[in-house]
């Protein structure tokens, strides 16, 4: 038994966003894997019922606390183990400002265009994909221009922000066809930044179920 389970799936960045938490902070956790694109497990009654009434992934349980949202899970982490918490008031409502703009607009568009492309049976529609990447090349700037001068998004120190803007960033460039950090250079250095942050480790190497099965 470990402290914290974690529902999971290597190919999700919401989840990884938890995981990489997890990792950052020692804890003691599993991943339960969720067979999100064969069984479509998130899909079923039981599911809804008895995991998670929105039928997503990720899901932390912790004794008898069940937490969904990303940015839920990395905010009880942060609590807990004081680490990557906002400090004060300004900060913590910063925080959660930038963990929203990410959850619907950069990583929010990030996901389903990366899904689309290269998961989803038929692909996506042109238009559809045309779309999304405008959101994201839109959204990225903005995350780059944050960086300008900035070691992390609220300032010297990482923080939930910060684990949550790098949900799908980290994925291999060939998935999404284009190279998030190669033409924004303050995202790059930052992805190195936690890149070097003891406990991290990719998505890929975190969570089960890659590569997925032919
Ligand atoms: N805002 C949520 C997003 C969770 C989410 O969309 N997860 C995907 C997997 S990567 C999912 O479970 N999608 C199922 C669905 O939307 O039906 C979070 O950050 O936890």
């Amino acid at each position: 038994m470990a402290e914290y389970d974690l529902y999971c799936f290597a190919q999700s960045g919401n989840a990884y966003r938890a995981a990489l938490m997890l990792n950052l902070i020692g804890a003691d956790w599993r991943p339960l894997f969720v067979d999100f694109f064969g069984k479509g497990v998130q899909r079923t009654p039981e599911y809804r019922e008895n995991i998670n009434e929105m039928g997503e992934v990720p899901v932390l349980v912790h004794g008898a606390k069940k937490l969904t949202q990303s940015g839920v899970i990395l905010t009880y982490l942060a609590e807990r183990s004081k680490k990557f918490l906002p400090r004060g008031d300004d900060e913590r409502l910063e925080a959660l400002r930038w963990i929203i703009f990410d959850n619907q607009k950069v990583n929010g568009f990030l996901g389903p265009y990366r899904f689309l492309r290269n998961f989803a049976k038929p692909a996506g529609h042109p238009a559809v994909l045309e779309f999304l990447k405008g959101r994201i090349d839109n959204n990225l700037a903005i995350v780059d221009k944050r960086l300008a001068g900035r070691a992390y998004i609220l300032g010297p120190e990482p923080t939930i922000a910060d684990l949550s803007l790098v949900a799908y960033l980290y994925y291999p460039a060939e998935e999404f066809g284009f190279d998030i950090a190669a033409e924004r250079k303050n995202i790059a250095a930052w992805l190195d930044r936690i890149r070097a942050l003891p406990g991290w480790a990719h998505p890929y190497d975190l969570m089960p179920g890659h590569p997925l099965p032919k």
